[in-house]
């Protein structure tokens, strides 16, 4: 294996320029090696200040260049299908952002692919699961110092939303991460999803439910209850309340400066995902990359991609009817047990 991963970055919209930064300044271990973007001038000033970077307009261009050997996909994810197998194919180390792909259908195509050449190559950019909280949360429910965890309760909210997003992303985009965080604080799939739609928010676009109330179950009986309230106004939050037979575990709480100035009291919510998630994704990225230095992967899986894509299946058909759906899932392939 080389001792330095040159990455593709595909995509340099908002995550992928984000990623770009990371790799080129907090990174060790890798370089920024190309920027494809179908935007081609968006990708060309992606690596303006990156020496040895270039842009390229498809991911087959960046491979044949010959300079490239792993690849962060992070594009929108309906494009993330063809990247995906594209990449295994070549059998390089991927980081894929959230979702693997947008439907359980063809993330089950991917993790067949994946299967089929007999390692794992993908980590899913689920990158909650490197923030230290949730991980500290994480070992307090493993080692079972509080009891058994019992219920999860989950706000999610987000200032507002960018043009062109539907009702159904408050599910797939936004919800997704609780179910990939439930399904990893757990270590349990989940076994239904309910969603209900109460009074909405005038601030709301066309044709978003606003905020939605979502009912989730594992396979042991653990309850979680997630706000999704994606046009909240005064910031970005994500928090979540544990309660275990033997205490409560409060995370997310805005822990940054306490100042008190001209009468008042209070501190900074972060505007957005990029601030609130901003030490994770460093912890994220580092991980793929020490772990593809040695063959491996360092995060969610393949397997994780497509069974949250399965919930958020079931989680668009129960924002529809209303009713209790079921999460059903294939059987786990070997290679993830
Ligand atoms: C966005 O795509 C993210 O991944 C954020 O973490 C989430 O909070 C937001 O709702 C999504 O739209």
């Amino acid at each position: 294996m080389a001792d330095i991963l040159r990455v593709a970055v595909i995509g340099a919209g908002r995550m992928g320029a984000d990623h770009i930064q990371r790799l080129h300044t907090r990174i060790h271990g890798a370089e920024v090696a190309a920027v494809v973007d179908i935007d081609v001038e968006r990708a060309q000033a992606a690596v303006a200040d990156i020496p040895g970077a270039r842009a390229f307009a498809t991911p087959a261009e960046a491979y044949e260049s010959g300079d490239v050997n792993a690849v962060l996909i992070a594009t929108p994810g309906f494009l993330h299908e063809a990247a995906l197998l594209e990449a295994l194919a070549l059998d390089i180390p991927i980081l894929c952002e959230k979702p693997l792909t947008p439907d359980a259908e063809s993330a089950w195509r991917i993790v067949e692919a994946e299967v089929a050449t007999g390692r794992k190559r993908v980590q899913v950019g689920f990158m909650r699961r490197f923030d230290a909280e949730y991980a500290q949360l994480g070992s307090m429910i493993s080692s079972r110092e509080l009891g058994e965890l019992l219920m999860l309760h989950c706000r999610h909210r987000n200032p507002d939303t960018p043009p062109g997003f539907t009702n159904e992303m408050l599910i797939n985009d936004s919800v997704v991460h609780e179910f990939d965080v439930i399904r990893y604080l757990t270590g349990e799939e989940i076994t239904s999803v309910q969603v209900r739609l109460g009074k909405a928010s005038s601030k709301a676009p066309g044709g978003q439910h606003d905020p939605q109330h979502v009912l989730i179950e594992t396979e042991s009986g653990v309850l979680a209850d997630v706000e999704i309230f994606v046009n909240a106004q005064f910031g970005y939050e994500v928090s979540t309340q544990a309660a275990f037979e033997d205490g409560i575990v409060d995370i997310g709480g805005d822990g940054g400066a306490y100042l008190r100035r001209g009468g008042r009291w209070g501190g900074v919510v972060t505007p957005s995902f990029i601030e609130r998630f901003g030490t994770a994704y460093d912890v994220e990225v580092q991980a793929w990359i020490d772990a593809a230095l040695r063959g491996e992967i360092g995060g969610p899986t393949a397997w994780d991609g497509y069974a949250t894509a399965a919930c958020c299946e079931a989680g668009v058909e129960a924002q529809k009817s209303g009713e209790k759906v079921a999460v059903e899932l294939r059987e786990k392939p070997e290679l993830y047990s």
